[in-house]
């Protein structure tokens, strides 16, 4: 996905920073903001695509949970090699779904793509063999997360896999000092500076909320999932696999 505008959001003081939401001025800059923030976005994707080539059944439905600008469904559409499949692209905010339209318009490849503007908590999940909550499932409260899941879980067929990316946190309290002082040193790295570090940190607290994988594997595990495991991690950015 192209960059676009640079991510300046947080580069000048602010007096109050409010509670982090994904409004126009976010999504004016969000590929810049997710590539430079999160480790192995790009490889992330990318790989999603090669998951959705392997698992995508005949006939099902393949779904993108908090898709954004559509970066995982055009992953998911461009490898996708069963030709009677359907992607659903499912983003409660308003300003992201307006922009992933035009995303999905510019491009061709033939995979319908049904996009909704919609909160993943009342979508309906049905006939799926891939669902990608790529960053998603953290920005849900808590006790929220298992009902959505075990949904996610009912509508898969057998054999299907949920793709699930998080930010997370770790037990042993010094190890996560590290990934954390790691993190900002990659941000550091791809030209924030420190207050936008800082801003950026107090406009996400209470906002995206990460658990261990320890938590992530025992829920998936309690819903039924067969095999949960981690097939990418950089830091405290991780990505697992869950197959019904
Ligand atoms: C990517 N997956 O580029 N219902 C629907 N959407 C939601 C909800 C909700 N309850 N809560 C948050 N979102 C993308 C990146 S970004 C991750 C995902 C990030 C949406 C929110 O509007 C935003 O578009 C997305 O989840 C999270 O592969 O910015 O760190």
């Amino acid at each position: 996905m192209a960059r676009g505008n640079k991510d300046n959001i947080y580069s000048n003081p602010l007096g109050d920073v409010t509670g982090f939401q994904f409004d126009n001025k976010v999504v004016d800059v969000f590929p810049d903001m997710i590539q430079r923030s999160v480790p192995g976005y790009t490889t992330i994707v990318a790989m999603i695509g090669t998951l959705a080539e392997r698992y995508a059944q005949s006939g099902s439905q393949c779904y993108d949970l908090g898709a954004s600008l559509g970066a995982a469904t055009l992953a998911m559409r461009h490898r996708i090699p069963a030709a009677d499949c359907k992607i659903i692209a499912v983003d409660n905010s308003e300003a992201m779904v307006e922009r992933c339209q035009t995303v999905i318009a510019a491009d061709s490849a033939p995979v319908p793509v049904e996009l909704l503007c919609q909160d993943i908590q009342d979508a309906r999940i049905e006939n799926a063999s891939v669902v990608v909550l790529n960053f998603t499932l953290q920005f849900i409260a808590v006790e929220q997360r298992k009902a959505i899941l075990q949904k996610i879980f009912e509508g898969l067929r057998p054999g299907g896999v949920l793709i699930i990316s998080e930010k997370v946190i770790f037990e042993d309290a010094a190890h996560g000092e590290l990934m954390i002082d790691l993190h900002h040193a990659f941000k550091a790295a791809n030209g924030y500076s420190a207050l936008e570090i800082a801003q950026k940190r107090t406009a996400l607290e209470n906002v995206l909320i990460p658990e261990t994988l320890g938590q992530h594997r025992d829920r998936l595990r309690e819903i039924g999932f067969s095999s949960v495991d981690v097939w990418f991690q950089c830091f405290n950015f991780a990505s697992m696999i869950a197959i019904k």
